[in-house]
């Protein structure tokens, strides 16, 4: 469960920020890094920074991860220069340490960097409209766009077989045979649910490895919460979260989109009644996307484009399950069972895509 930390202020004045430093509040948001808003005083003007302390248990080489990040916010950054309706629209920009690195490693081993402050922006935990949908959307299929002239192959794998349903699954059966935690009885359905889905989680990276389905870099963790947005809310600023950005395919990332914003409840709602895709949000979620990627799309792309979100929703739900029966390892939790019941929602997710297989096929050909 998650445990309060002592934030090393000290490290922060490593950045070249040429400010002094005044306070900080921890973010409290995604379950991998920890993320706090410094602020500072520069030039006589109190100015917030992101310090960010990345998760190196889960990104295990931190100096690739940077290096990725460095090459995407480039390429990023000279498609907003190239582009006239990009004027509003921004991407992270990483504050170098004083000796000029993107990131510094302190005394008690954990990796800092730190970007500029996003300022007048909004995100969403839970989508509140269709036009919300429908930029998130936008921003991704340009972000997809944008890269396309980066070989894959120049990015390194930060977490290598992310969204390889396969591995997943051997990941799984390997923690409820050794059953480490005792916790596989109280798991018993979620597990027979995802047994019996098996074969349908390896889809797309079968397709992907078998060369029916081209490599391309990918975000690969499309949450609604990674979208920055406008004061208004009304256009979509900047993709945030840019650490898993490597070679895959966009249906993981249309696919992680759709599963987490179609559906406008949290990703832990313990009232499974809940757990309804909202068409209206889907359809703008196509609609905004095709409207930036559709035409670079292959026909087995398109094709398969309906039938992401139920893959993504069956993978994420089986990893949590597996890090339920661990012992919560991976994600941060905020209670007792909280990773069971983020799967039990997941895996609700996976059953409200598959009722409407045929209307969403139909939405995408539309
Ligand atoms: P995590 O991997 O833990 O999800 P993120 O990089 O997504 O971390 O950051 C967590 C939250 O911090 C985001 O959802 C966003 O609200 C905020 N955030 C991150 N970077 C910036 C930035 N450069 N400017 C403003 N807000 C930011
Ligand atoms: C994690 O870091 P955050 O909270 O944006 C996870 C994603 C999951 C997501 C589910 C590196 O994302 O894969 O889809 O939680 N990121 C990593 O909320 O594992
Ligand atoms: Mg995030």
């Amino acid at each position: 469960m998650e445990q309060s930390r002592v934030v090393p202020i000290q490290v922060f004045s490593q950045f070249d920020i040429g400010g002094v430093f005044h306070s900080v509040e921890e973010l409290k948001r995604g379950h991998i890094n920890r993320t706090y808003i410094g602020y500072w005083d520069v030039g006589g003007q109190r100015k917030r920074f992101i310090h960010q302390s990345v998760n190196h248990r889960v990104f295990t080489d931190i100096p690739a991860l940077m290096a990725n990040l460095e090459i995407v916010t480039k390429q990023l950054r000279s498609d907003l220069t190239d582009r006239r309706d990009g004027v509003d629209e921004t991407t992270l920009s990483i504050i170098p340490t004083k000796t000029g690195a993107s990131y510094l490693q302190d005394e008690a081993g954990e990796y800092w960097r730190t970007f500029e402050f996003i300022e007048n922006a909004v995100s969403y935990d839970v989508c509140p409209n269709p036009h919300v949908a429908y930029e998130a959307a936008a921003i991704l299929g340009r972000f997809q766009r944008a890269l396309i002239s980066v070989p894959p192959s120049h990015l390194k794998d930060t977490i290598p077989y992310f969204h390889h349903g396969a591995r997943r699954y051997d990941a799984f059966d390997k923690a409820v045979q050794e059953d480490s935690t005792g916790r596989a009885k109280e798991a018993q359905s979620e597990i027979e649910f995802a047994l019996s889905r098996r074969a349908f989680g390896g889809s797309l990276i079968t397709a992907l490895e078998e060369g029916t389905l081209p490599c391309r870099v990918s975000h690969n963790d499309m949450k609604l919460n990674n979208v920055l947005f406008n004061a208004s809310g009304d256009r979509a600023i900047c993709l945030l979260d840019l650490d898993t950005c490597m070679a895959g395919t966009p249906l993981f990332d249309f696919g992680d989109l759709v599963r987490n914003t179609a559906i406008p409840c949290a990703e832990d709602e313990a009232d499974l009644s809940k757990v309804v895709v909202d068409m209206e949000l889907y359809r703008a979620i196509c609609q905004g996307y095709m409207a930036e990627m559709g035409a670079l799309l292959t026909e087995k792309e398109l094709l398969l484009l309906s039938v992401s979100p139920r893959v993504l929703a069956l993978i994420l739900g089986v990893r949590f399950l597996t890090d339920y029966i661990e012992g919560d390892h991976y994600f941060r939790t905020h209670r007792a069972r909280h990773n069971l019941e983020r799967a039990r929602t997941q895996f609700q997710v996976v059953r409200a895509f598959e009722a409407l297989e045929q209307e969403m096929a139909a939405e995408v050909r539309r």
